[in-house]
């Protein structure tokens, strides 16, 4: 997290983690196209052939937080192929709370859980406790064959710490109650660390409100 005084901005950033191919800048497009435009920025993109992001995605999204101050929170995507290990751990410095997007084809588990793993080690390396940041788990791809069932995802989301939500990010479902989980539980972790509304007047529940107001296009299990 930030402060900017002088432009009245406290910023916090958001990181979209997951092995390669698992949907994350597909989040970030939907979030883009289902988000309020007066809440959205520009998507930015870095794209090779083949929809392989080569160093990240970022966008932007702006609420206001009944203070004198706007909040900006600025969502990112990795690269997920391993060989861009550099980039990722780039990427998450001074991260706030991360989405793992994680591919419901049973296929991918194994990658899966190596990018699990590597997120862990990358958030060490920075000097981010992996207990601490807060993060939730997208099971992405809801749309396509053998996949893992719901019954079993409702097993792993017993024994995680991690809140678990489902996804079809190319068509909406799902993404922005994703984000809604994921900043609300940034938010509660950095009110509990920075006293926010006590010293900035932010109220956490005003807050909500406005994130609930601009991000709240759901599209059902269908998409739009
Ligand atoms: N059927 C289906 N396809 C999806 C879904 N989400 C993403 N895809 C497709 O999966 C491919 C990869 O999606 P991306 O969003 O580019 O994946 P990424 O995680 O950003 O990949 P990297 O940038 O390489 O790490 C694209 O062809 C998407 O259209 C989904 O929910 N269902
Ligand atoms: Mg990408």
């Amino acid at each position: 997290m930030q402060i900017d005084f002088a432009a009245k901005e406290l910023t916090v950033k958001l990181v979209y983690y997951g092995p390669a191919l698992s949907g994350k800048t597909s989040n970030l497009r939907a979030i883009h196209w289902l988000g309020t435009s007066n809440a959205c920025g520009e998507l930015m993109t870095l794209e090779t052939q083949n929809d392989r992001t080569l160093f990240f995605d970022m966008l932007p999204i702006t609420v206001s937080s009944g203070s004198g101050l706007k909040v900006r929170l600025k969502l990112f995507t990795v690269p997920g192929q391993v060989m861009h290990n550099a980039t990722r751990r780039l990427v998450l410095q001074g991260t706030d709370g991360v989405a793992f997007i994680a591919d419901s084809q049973r296929s991918e588990a194994d990658a899966n859980r190596e990018s699990f793993l590597n997120l862990k080690c990358n958030l060490e390396e920075n000097g981010i406790d992996p207990e601490r940041i807060p993060t939730i788990i997208q099971f992405n791809k809801r749309d396509m064959a053998s996949i893992r069932t719901d019954e079993e995802l409702e097993l792993i989301a017993q024994r995680s710490r991690e809140p678990i939500y489902k996804a079809v990010a190319t068509r909406g479902y799902g993404v922005m109650q994703t984000l809604r989980g994921l900043i609300r539980d940034t938010w509660a972790k950095l009110e509990g660390d920075h006293q926010l509304e006590d010293k900035f007047g932010i109220s956490p529940i005003r807050f909500m409100t406005e994130v609930e107001a601009k991000l709240k296009h759901d599209p059902g299990p269908g998409g739009r």
